[in-house]
């Protein structure tokens, strides 16, 4: 005898879906691009040395947290940022976040783009990693300036707003990156020192430094994003 009800019913809620979708219920797919601009040998250390800037895998995190991953003026969390910075390993962030508090998503790139297998983006290479978000939801990405003891890439605190007004952002976002010093490791001159990246004898090795997150302001180039990279984000349509 409930046969047609049950049938009402169903319609019912079918067109309620069909409703709420239309209103943006799905998640929007965002494609996210990093490319080192920088050109082969472009800096010069005080010891006349030339070197290139590559940047380290990385993480993509989608959150509503509001400083998912760093607090500028504090110490460290101890939750991996540190391995990201000193060593351009994201992999102990990435699961530390995974599943937390506000953490809707995080993904990790590794891979440039044409290569076979992960490593860093040297000058002219480019990293794509894609997202899905909700309105609300902001992103934040991280990854190693790859000549320094320990420095990163990332966004404000905050990370970055993916919708204006429910509208997926789309375009250059660039101007949004800065580098931080995560406060981990004593730094030595970019390019050339021996504990950094490329030099150190093995992962977390040089002198510990017992700081705070705070932006590299040393007035070099590297330090303003705009000048070294260019981070796009593109919403699929
Ligand atoms: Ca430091
Ligand atoms: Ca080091």
């Amino acid at each position: 005898m409930n046969k047609k009800v049950l049938g009402l019913t169903a319609g019912v809620i079918l067109s309620v879906a069909a409703m709420a979708s239309a209103n943006g219920d799905r998640p929007t797919k965002f494609t996210v691009r990093i490319e080192n601009t920088t050109k082969p040998d472009a800096f010069t250390a005080s010891n006349g040395a030339k070197w290139s800037l590559a940047y380290s895998p990385g993480t993509a995190v989608v959150h509503t947290e509001n400083a998912p991953i760093f607090t500028a003026g504090k110490k460290d969390r101890g939750k991996g940022l540190e391995a990201q910075s000193e060593d351009g390993d994201p992999s102990m962030l990435a699961k530390s976040l995974k599943g937390a508090k506000g953490i809707k998503s995080v993904a990790v790139f590794n891979t440039p783009l044409g290569a076979s297998g992960p490593g860093p983006i040297t000058p002219g290479a480019a990293y794509e990693v894609t997202v899905s978000a909700m309105p609300g939801e902001r992103l934040s990405l991280t990854l190693m300036m790859g000549q320094s003891n320990d420095w990163f890439y990332a966004p404000a605190e905050s990370g970055i707003e993916l919708f204006k007004d429910g509208k997926a952002i789309s375009g250059d976002i660039t101007s949004q990156i800065m580098l931080w010093d995560v406060g981990t490791e004593v730094d030595q001159e970019a390019g050339i020192g021996s504990d950094q990246g490329p030099r150190q004898k093995g992962p977390n090795t040089g002198k510990a430094e017992n700081g705070l997150v705070k932006k590299v302001a040393d007035g070099k180039s590297y330090a303003d994003a705009p000048s070294v990279m260019r981070v796009t984000i593109k919403p699929a349509m």
